[in-house]
């Protein structure tokens, strides 16, 4: 098997930062769900990304797919894309994807009570909340997620700006087939559904993770999770405003968890998502918590 990556991204102009409908210059500003501020090379704009698992035997298409997807982005030519094609040297983890509904809910507002209520029943404390919610809510994105530990919380990542980069996961062929029918069902069958659901299947499968937020960083994407083993992955319509150019993850920890063996899980084990759960429709917040959705 390899996994294969792609990044694309382009220089921008000095004095030509991205605007916003506001007059305040972001030359952070990510230019994708997928980007996120690029603090190596401050103007160098991310693009788009992407990355799988696959059979050998792909390579050409994929990474034929990658460059039509790199090429044809809403946001514009890259001017650097880069591939990288690792064979991996141990068998992927198999997993199954968690189980996806989606939350009846239509502001930010409820979209904090729910984030609030979800939490607190996965057993994390208002310090840890608070931590977590500045992190999202904070307009400087941070590239990968932060780690935080589920009842101090305390910041745990190793280097604040960069995060955790979750990496070396994929679904099968099989798998992804089923998951788009699944998804059809509710006409949510996109790219960032399916491929947030499998970041966020690979994280849960953590035995030292509790729950996971995310905000996309994506100024025009409004939708978000939380996610767990216990919950499930859980959609939250208008999560933020649009125009806004917040957002991130926050992993929440156990207590006094190792942290390096967790880092090496995220970035360096491989994970394949194998099998599908079924998704159910829209639900109410008190059927998830109280598990009656399934
Ligand atoms: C991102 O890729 O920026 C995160 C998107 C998270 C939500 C995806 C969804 O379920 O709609
Ligand atoms: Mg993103």
């Amino acid at each position: 098997m390899v996994n294969i990556r792609m990044r694309a991204s382009r220089q921008i102009a000095e004095g030509k930062g991205l605007r916003t409908s506001g007059e305040k210059r972001l030359r952070h500003m990510p230019a994708t769900r997928h980007a996120a501020p690029d603090r190596t090379a401050p103007d160098n704009e991310h693009i788009s990304g992407a990355e799988g698992i696959y059979p050998k035997s792909r390579t050409r298409s994929i990474v034929q797919s990658y460059l039509d997807r790199a090429r044809n982005h809403p946001k514009g030519k890259p001017d650097s894309i880069q591939i990288t094609i690792e064979r991996l040297t141990q068998r992927p983890q198999l997993i199954s994807a968690l189980p996806l509904v989606t939350l009846n809910c239509t502001s930010p507002s409820g979209a904090d009570i729910c984030i609030r209520k979800l939490l607190s029943s996965s057993g994390i404390s208002g310090a840890a909340l608070e931590v977590a919610l500045a992190v999202v809510r904070n307009t400087v994105c941070m590239r990968g997620a932060a780690l935080v530990y589920a009842h101090s919380g305390r910041r745990v990542e190793p280097d604040r700006r960069r995060g955790i980069r979750v990496s070396r996961l994929g679904i099968t062929e099989e798998a992804e087939g089923l998951l788009a029918q699944e998804l059809e069902k509710c006409n949510i069958n996109t790219q960032p559904v399916k491929e947030a659901l499998v970041l966020a299947s690979k994280v849960a499968a953590c035995p030292d993770i509790i729950a996971e937020l995310c905000i996309s960083d994506d100024p025009d994407y409004t939708t978000g999770y939380v996610a767990s083993q216990a919950l499930g992955y859980i959609r939250i319509p208008h999560i933020k405003k649009k125009k806004i150019a917040s957002g991130g993850r926050v992993f929440f920890l156990r207590e006094r968890a190792d942290i390096s063996p967790v880092v090496r899980y995220l970035e360096k084990i491989p994970v394949l998502v194998a099998s599908i759960s079924p998704c159910p429709a829209m639900h109410a917040l008190h059927e998830i918590i109280d598990h009656n959705y399934r």
